[in-house]
Parts: C-alpha cells; structure tokens; sequence
C-alpha cells in the first residue's frame, strides 16, 4: 500500500540521495546515510556515484545468491551495492565495447581495499567463463593475498592498511571473459621496513613468515619464532593483532604463490630476502678508536651474505665503509656509525622496495594473457574478434592524518588531492555533457576546486616537489630546514600553507620550527620536515648497489641490475618519479568511462554499529558529495531511458497499457500527460526522461505500487472465480 511504501522510506531512509526532498541540508543527508546504517544498510547512491560506509562487521549480502541477483538487472531495481557498480559497469564495457574504470576513494580504514576485492569478484562471477578463463580468474584473484602481504601493514587507523597505491586493469575479450590484468603499482611506504611507529607494524609478510612457517623453514631461514628478537618487527611493540591471522595468512600466501606459478626457487629466495632483511635490522654497530664504523656480530652478516647469494667479505666491507674518486684514484673511506646505521637501513629498503617492484612484475607476467601470443599468429582472426576492453579499479592508500606526518604522508596524501580533482572534473563534466547530449539546458553549480593544492605540490619550479629537488641538489649546503626557509620564500603566501613563521599567531602556536602545514581538501596536516631530503633522495651507496648486483639469488640480481651502475646520470627523486606517475595514472583514467564509489569511515575506533556524525560530516563535506548531490539536482533529480520508465509505469495509463506501439519517447509523453505532470516538472530528452522533483517521481511510484497490488488482486479474483 501507499502507506507501507512511506514508512520503509522512512525507516530505511531513500536509497538515491537525489530524491531527498530537502537535497540542501547536509543534516538531512547526514540523517540518510545513517538511518541506513543503522538498519545495517551501508550502500547508498548520489545518482550512479556509490557512497559505502564501512560497516567494520560482517554483512550477509555478499554471498553467491546476492552475485547472481545483480547480474544484469537494471542498477535501480535492486538496494544499492558494489555489484551493481560492477555489473554496472560490466555491462557498460560490453555493450558499448568501451574501457571504463572504478575509481574507490576515501580515508584511511574506510574500506577501498574491500570493496575492490568485492569488485572483482563480482566481476570474476558475472563475466562468460570456460576452463582456460577459469584459470585467469583463479590467477586475478589470488593476487590479492600475495600484494597485501608484502604491500599492507596494520596502521592506527586501519589493521590492514594498504602501503602502496595499486591500479589494476583487467582485461576482456570480444565474448565478455577476462583473458587477462595488469597492475601498475605506486612508491611503496619503504620507510616501514625500517622504522614503526608505536602501535604499528611492519609489512605483513614478516609476521607471517615468523608465525607461518615450519621449524624446517626457519632453521633454513636462520629465524627465531619470535617477532620481539628482530629490530625491524619489534619497535611498535604490536607484533600480535586480534583482527589479524598472520598464521591462516601465510597459508593464503603460499597458496596463491603457486597458482600464480611461482616456481619453488622463485619462492625460496623470496623468503630468503625477507629473512636477510629481518637479520640486517639486528646488525648493529661500534666505534673503533679511531671512530670507524665496525660490525658487532659478523656471524649477522655471515646469515645475511648466505641468505641474499653475496660474498661475505664484500658484504661486510660495504656496510662499514664507501669507495670514493678522488683524483682519479679509489679510496675505501670507513663510515662512522651513523653513516653504518643508515646505510644498514638504506640497503633494508631497498632489498624490499625492489622485491616488491620484482613481485609486481611476476604478476603481471603471470596475468598475461597467453592468447595474446596465439591471437597474434592467426591473422585470419577478424578485428572485432581480436578486440579487447579493460575494466581498471583503482584502489590507493587513503588520506591519512597522523600524530607525526612525514614525506610519506605528504605523498600519499598529494595522491589522495589528485584523485578528488581527477573526481570533480570528471563529474563535472560528465554531467554537463549528458545534459547537452540529451539537448537539456542547465545552470552550472559552484565547486570547490582543489587544483589549487594540487599545483601547491607539483607545480614547475614553483611547487612543494620541485623545491625539494632543488635542495636535494645541493648535498652538503643543503638541510631539511633549508628547504623549510626555502618552502617560506616560495610559497609563503600561498592560502593553503602554513608554517610557525606565517599565519595568524594562535595558529603559528601550534606549528613547531621545524614543520609546515598545508590545508588539504579533506583537513589540515601538519608535516615534520625532517627527512624529507633523505627520503626525496632515496640514496643508496654504490658499494652496497654492487654486492647486491653481483647476488646469486636471482631476485636480488635482477632488482640491482649491473647496467644501473654505469649510469652516470641522477636518479629522478622519490617526489619528481612520483609526480610523473600519478599524472600518466589521471591520463590512464581520463582516457575510460569512470564509475565511483565513494568510501566512508563511520568511527575512529574501528568498531561495529557506531556512526559518528561529526566524523561523518566532515567525510561528506570535504568528499564535496553535497556538491555531488547539487550538481545531480540542479536540472533533474530523476532520469532514466525512455523504454525502462515507459516499461515500469505503463500500467498506469490505458493508452500505454499493456502495450504502446509507437516509439518509447512518444509513449512517455502520453504517459506522463495522462499523470497529470506539470510543464517544467519534467523534460523529455533524446533517449532519457527528466523528472525535476523527487515528489513527482514519488507520487508516480506509490500510484505504481497500488495498482500493482490491484492487478495482483485482480488476478487472483480470477483465479478464484469470482
Ligand atoms: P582502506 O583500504 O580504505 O584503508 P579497508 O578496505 O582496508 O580500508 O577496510 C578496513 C577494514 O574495515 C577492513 O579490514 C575490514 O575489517 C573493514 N571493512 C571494510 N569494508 C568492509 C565491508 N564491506 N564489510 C565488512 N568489513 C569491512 V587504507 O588501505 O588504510 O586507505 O591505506
Ligand atoms: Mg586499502
């Protein structure tokens, strides 16, 4: 009845925010999502935009039933979900052979990484299938497991954070079925290997390994079981996680490396280097008299050289000291301890860093669709036959605000600036462009445009990355608070930064000497300059390169590639790399038909059922989602195609029921006359309707649903001979 379909609207709330009547009020929003989330119902829609509120338990709607409910029904039969994204999605692909690509966004902890792998298992179960494509989607999947061991690690605000930004495109043939992916990953948080805070962990794969394997594997390993004895797992005194199964995990790992075909050597000499890496953190270091840098437990390094396939002596020559040219002649110039120390944890980062590129390679290698080769040969092949279309799913470490914010911080944070705007000019425009396609005249809507930031960072000779290069190209003269005074003669006046030099004097207060701040789209980070140079340089001794290079453990000598050595041009930085790749990432996107899902954080505590309105607020203000939702009300709060409208309410009007002959646009003008809607409550466009006013669409849903019960009755009148 009219009435019941009134009160689940108001119990549950409506599932498109564009039917808010009040689609001004961010309370009224608010109020939405939340009385949803209470009903555990996480997934609502702005329009085809996808908001997921970590729900932090687990919910019953993504079992195989709820798959297959959502394969190619219409994306508004059905409550909202990250099925209907990807089938959504899917189908867009098919039908009009396009590239598109999911683009999951939000904070930290608020459930990207889950709601990709969701994706693609939907996707994985909707797509055509036969035995050799079961083979690749066994393969998609399992990929997950391996990158998140090496790639995730528990942080304050998420247990399994994502330490690397990680796009991944699958690719599918002319039939549907995927044949094939490829992921392109960005700068891994290396510092980690090294350095955690309290209360957080190293990498993942180093829990594993101590708890998951066997005495036989760890006394090959030279491993003691637990994570306290080793430097590099001990410092944030939180080796044990109650939401994490580090044992069941490494089993998942192992698992996956095979179907993936890494060979048995490949998966050795993998552990190995996690090994060497948790023994390097246990090298430590004396003075001699003479101030030198001297090993304190050789046989340390003895484990390390067996481990990694290098010389002994060669190894340990190269942590204590550097060849330097002078006059044309070498020298070996014995480090200091400091120098020993950071060298140490310079080789730790880059074994890891390395491995993890080596890592993403072999998937990728592993991910190639073999068909490619075979297709190539058989030129008889039509095009249309050859053709291939990619679903991509993007999936980055969120925004992140901790107590202390470094390089790392500001980088991922700068990725997080990119995507928000690659977000409003994309929906922006999308939206503009289906209005005049459909030949609909609108008003345009006020945004705020993060470019701004953006070009704070990356701008040429005047950005935040730049000055840094510049710095780190006067080694000796140059320090962090160089670039700090630097950062203040450049950007000084920028509206978006801040330093205890600048600003208002409450606000100067509460910024130290040594750090800037800088006014993010989604909330204000402080950043300690200290160590960006180091880290921007990511500099590694060239003796250490050399021993690596020369290893026998095929990993490692092919990350520490001979001919890097004869190069006698710079490195790019970690910052100017970084910035390169995330703009031919935007291009990558920019070139496919976008889909969002939108990822909100409920609570700071992790914790199950408890949304708090502030912290949700601030999501929906900075997410620009009230913009979203003004952009999507500003001309039609309701539109779909002709056939589906005319379809789901013919019965309401006798000259389009049970049939209308004429074409569907015609139909829907009778409809909508006989409905009794006014001029300027809706607009036929080519293919689609425009309805206005949320009330409107109501009041023709309610009247659809008494006549369907009456029709229901009616039949069953009939049956019963009345
Ligand atoms: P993130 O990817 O957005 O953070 P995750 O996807 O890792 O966040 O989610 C964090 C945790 O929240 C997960 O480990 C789950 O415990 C829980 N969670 C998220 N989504 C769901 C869901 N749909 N159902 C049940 N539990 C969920 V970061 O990677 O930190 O930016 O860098
Ligand atoms: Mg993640």
């Amino acid at each position: 009845t009219m009435e019941g379909a009134l009160t689940a609207r108001d119990r549950v709330g409506v599932q498109d925010l564009v039917l808010l009547e009040d689609y001004q009020s961010e309370t009224a929003f608010l109020h939405n999502i939340k009385k949803r989330f209470k009903e555990k119902l996480i997934y609502t829609y702005i329009g085809s935009v996808l908001i997921s509120v970590n729900p932090y338990q687990q919910l019953g709607f993504y079992s195989p039933y709820h798959m297959e409910k959502y394969q190619g029904v219409n994306f508004y039969e059905m409550p909202p979900h990250v099925y209907a994204i990807g089938d959504n999605t899917y189908r867009s692909m098919r039908n009009e052979a396009s590239d598109q690509c999911i683009l999951i966004s939000g904070e930290s902890g608020s459930g990207k990484t889950e709601a990709s792998k969701y994706i693609l298992q939907y996707l994985s179960v909707c797509s055509a299938s036969n035995d050799n494509v079961e083979h690749i989607k066994g393969r998609l999947l399992q990929s997950n497991p391996i990158l998140e061991a090496f790639g995730n690690a528990k942080t304050h605000r998420n247990d399994n954070s994502s330490r690397f930004g990680k796009y991944m495109d699958i690719e599918f043939d002319h039939k549907g079925a995927p044949v094939g992916g490829h992921i392109l990953n960005y700068l891994l948080e290396k510092s980690r290997v090294v350095h955690q805070a309290s209360g957080e962990r190293n990498f993942h794969i180093f829990y594993q390994l101590l708890e998951g394997a066997d005495e036989e594997l760890l006394s090959r390993l030279m491993l003691q079981k637990t994570p306290d004895k080793y430097f590099y797992t001990s410092q944030g005194k939180c080796a044990k996680v109650s939401s994490i199964n580090d044992r069941r995990d490494f089993l998942a790992v192992q698992k996956a490396l095979k179907v993936l075909e890494f060979s048995p050597k490949n998966i050795d000499e993998l552990l190995s280097i996690v090994a060497s890496v948790l023994h390097l953190g246990n090298v430590s270091f004396s003075a001699n008299e003479e101030g030198h840098a001297t090993v304190d437990r050789e046989h340390e390094i003895q484990k390390i050289a067996n481990l990694l396939g290098c010389q002994f002596e060669q190894l340990l020559q190269a942590l204590t000291h550097r060849t330097i040219e002078a006059n044309k002649e070498k020298m070996e110039s014995p480090l200091t301890v400091e120098q020993a120390l950071y060298a140490r944890d310079a080789l730790s980062k880059a074994i890891y860093g390395r491995m993890f590129n080596w890592l993403v390679l072999k998937l990728n290698g592993s991910l190639t669709s073999k068909n490619d080769v075979i297709m190539a040969l058989i030129t008889s092949q039509s095009q249309d036959r050859m053709r291939k279309n990619v679903i991509g799913l993007l999936d980055i470490y969120g925004f992140e605000i901790f107590k202390s914010n470094s390089f790392e911080q500001f980088c991922i944070n700068f990725c997080n600036e990119k995507l928000q705007q690659l977000f409003i000019e994309l929906t922006l425009k999308q939206e503009q462009e289906e209005y005049r396609a459909e030949g609909i005249e609108w008003e345009p809507v006020e945004y705020f445009n993060n470019k701004i930031i953006c070009d704070l960072v990356e701008e040429r000779h005047q950005g935040i990355i730049d000055i840094l290069d510049e710095e780190c190209l006067r080694p000796g003269e140059a320090t962090d608070n160089t670039f700090l005074s630097k950062l203040e003669e450049t950007v000084g006046k920028h509206p978006h930064f801040i330093t205890h030099a600048l600003g208002d004097s409450k606000m100067r207060k509460t910024i130290g000497y040594e750090e800037f701040r800088l006014v993010h789209y989604a909330g204000e980070v402080t950043y300690s300059v200290k160590g960006f140079l180091d880290k921007n340089n990511d500099l590694l001794y060239r003796d250490l390169k050399v021993t690596m290079s020369v290893s026998k453990n095929e990993i490692v000598k092919e990350a520490f590639p001979a001919t890097e050595l004869t190069k006698l041009k710079r490195p790019e930085t970690v910052g100017s790399q970084f910035r390169t790749s995330l703009n031919r990432l935007m291009d990558i996107l920019m070139s496919k038909e976008p889909s969002y899902v939108r990822c909100i954080k409920p609570n700071d505590a992790k914790m199950a059922d408890r949304f708090d309105e502030t912290l949700v607020r601030h999501q929906v203000k900075y997410l620009g989602l009230m913009e979203n939702l003004r952009v999507r009300r500003a001309g039609f709060a309701y539109r779909r195609t002709h056939d589906i409208f005319l379809n789901r309410y013919k019965s309401l009007c006798p000259e389009t029921w049970p049939h209308y002959d004429g074409p569907s646009r015609k139909g829907v003008d009778v409809l909508c006359k006989y409905l009794d809607y006014k001029e300027g409550e809706y607009r036929l466009g080519k293919t689609k309707v425009f309805i206005r006013f949320p009330r409107t669409l109501f009041a023709t849903e309610d009247a659809f649903q008494i006549r369907k019960h009456e029709l229901a009755t009616t039949i069953q009148s009939v049956f019963r001979g009345w």
